[in-house]
């Protein structure tokens, strides 16, 4: 029996999707458990590249079963034509379960995530659009519209009515925009719905008896720690849990069931989307990492924010999610460059106006908005990296670079990404 957890360690676009990808080989099932529509995963199988939003990467590997679990929020939408686009391309699908208790995204959560950032003015958090917080809040709210509340048409046009009444009244008298029909919410629900009807099941039970009969299952993170909504940059964060422990909430599998739990981290850092980010490089500098690194968001498009490697943030992921090891990804990226900051400490002035340098990540906001970081600096290599097979043919500036984050993020470094394809990787653990 075996339990594996892959989370980003930082805000997000780590190589999630390569490294489930990369476990693949070894695990039976692998279930998402939180986010939705705004996931981008990459996956990259010989010469074809997959960007995955809902279905789980190990979609992808045709003895995988892959899972939706009840703490992801699923667009029916976005789930049939992202199940449809795949099958086109040769991907079987029809394995696919997905959980009767995850909530769905209606079409009037999509408009709702679109209006409240346009009337935000500078305080926006940057969403991707796809209606992921309306649909938590309602969620919450107790007021969420389930998997399991599409199969029954009078059942589901009560629900959406009475969501609807108070949706249109936002619109209109907050948001000063045009409401939504029922027809337009109702007939893409009952659609989409039949299409999804046949993969519904309960998938606590599923995974369960899985785990129990000895086979081996992934649960993979969509965002980061640092988008957590309780562990995250809050307010600019996701309105779910990808942290390690959303895993348990987020499929029914309790933690005594939880063998493995991997982070996954960049050799520098980026973030889509606002909020504070202390090492990042808003000069040529930073340019040059994102056209290196080809950094742009999955989903949107937009360019990524991008910045030296922060060992403050990383720390705070071995610490929250209970890191086991560490999967390093685009160490290639940083080919070429003379010299390699790594923040090891922010200098941050608190609420009080007192001045300290820490360590550890700050939980107040306000310290975190106004930190500065603190570097040191180790010696960068020029020579190609790409494919390289072990740790020991890699040049000593980069050995010693991996070495150094390990002892920096107190969590050993197992395998280190050096190109965006399967098997550029290197296995140490
Ligand atoms: P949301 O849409 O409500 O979850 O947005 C809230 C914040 O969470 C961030 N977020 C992400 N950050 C990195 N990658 C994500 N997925 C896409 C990708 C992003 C894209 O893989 O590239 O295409 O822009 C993702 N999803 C949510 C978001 O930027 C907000 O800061
Ligand atoms: P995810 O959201 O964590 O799955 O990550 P994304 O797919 O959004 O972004 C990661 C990008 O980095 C994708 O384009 C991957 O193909 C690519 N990638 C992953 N690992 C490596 C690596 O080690 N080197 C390089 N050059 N690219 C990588
Ligand atoms: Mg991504």
């Amino acid at each position: 029996m075996a339990g594996i957890i892959v989370v980003g360690a930082q805000w997000g676009d780590e190589g999630k999707g390569k490294a489930t990808d990369l476990l693949g080989t070894r695990v039976d099932y692998v279930a998402r458990y939180n986010g939705g529509a705004n996931a981008g995963h990459t996956v990259v199988v010989g010469d074809k590249s997959y960007a995955l939003h809902l279905l789980p990467s190990g979609v992808v590997n045709k003895n995988i079963t892959p899972v939706i679990g009840s703490g992801v929020v699923v667009d029916p939408q976005v789930l049939v034509d992202e199940m449809h686009t795949l099958e086109a391309e040769g991907v079987d699908c029809s394995k696919l379960l997905v959980s009767l208790g995850a909530h769905i995204t209606a079409p009037y959560d999509r408009y709702l995530d679109k209006l409240n950032e346009s009337s935000r003015g500078s305080s926006k958090i940057g969403t991707t659009g796809r209606g992921i917080g309306p649909t938590y809040a309602d969620k919450v709210n107790r007021i969420g519209i389930r998997v399991a509340d599409l199969f029954n048409e009078e059942h589901l046009r009560a629900k959406v009515e009475a969501n609807l009444e108070l949706k249109n009244e936002l619109i209109e008298k907050i948001y000063g925009a045009k409401p939504m029909s029922l027809a337009e919410n109702l007939d893409e629900l009952l659609e989409n719905g039949e299409k999804i009807r046949s993969h519904a099941t309960d998938v606590s039970l599923v995974l369960n008896r899985a785990l129990d009969e000895g086979k081996n299952v992934l649960f993979e993170g969509g965002q980061a720690t640092m988008l957590d909504i309780d562990h995250g940059t809050y307010p600019f964060v996701t309105s779910s849990n990808p942290t390690a422990g959303g895993a348990c909430t987020g499929t029914g599998v309790g933690p005594t069931k939880i063998n493995r739990v991997l982070g996954v981290t960049k050799a520098y850092t980026t973030r889509v989307g606002a909020g504070a980010f202390p090492t990042e490089l808003t000069d040529e500098q930073g340019d040059w990492l994102r056209a290196q690194g080809h950094e742009y968001g999955v989903v949107t498009g937009r360019p990524r924010r991008c910045g030296w490697f922060d060992a403050v943030v990383v720390r705070y992921a071995v610490r929250i999610n209970g890191l086991t090891d560490l999967v390093l990804t685009k160490l290639d990226t940083l080919t070429g460059l003379k010299s390699l900051p790594i923040c090891v400490a922010y200098d941050v002035t608190t609420l009080q106006g007192e001045h300290k340098r820490v360590s550890e990540m700050p939980i107040d906001q306000f310290e975190f908005a106004s930190a500065k970081p603190v570097y040191e600096e180790m010696p960068g290599w020029s020579e190609n990296i790409t494919g390289v097979k072990s740790f020991d043919e890699l040049p000593a500036a980069a050995r010693n670079y991996v070495l150094r984050l390990e002892e920096l993020s107190g969590c050993q470094i197992s395998l280190i990404g050096n190109g965006p394809a399967r098997d550029h990787i290197i296995v140490r653990h």
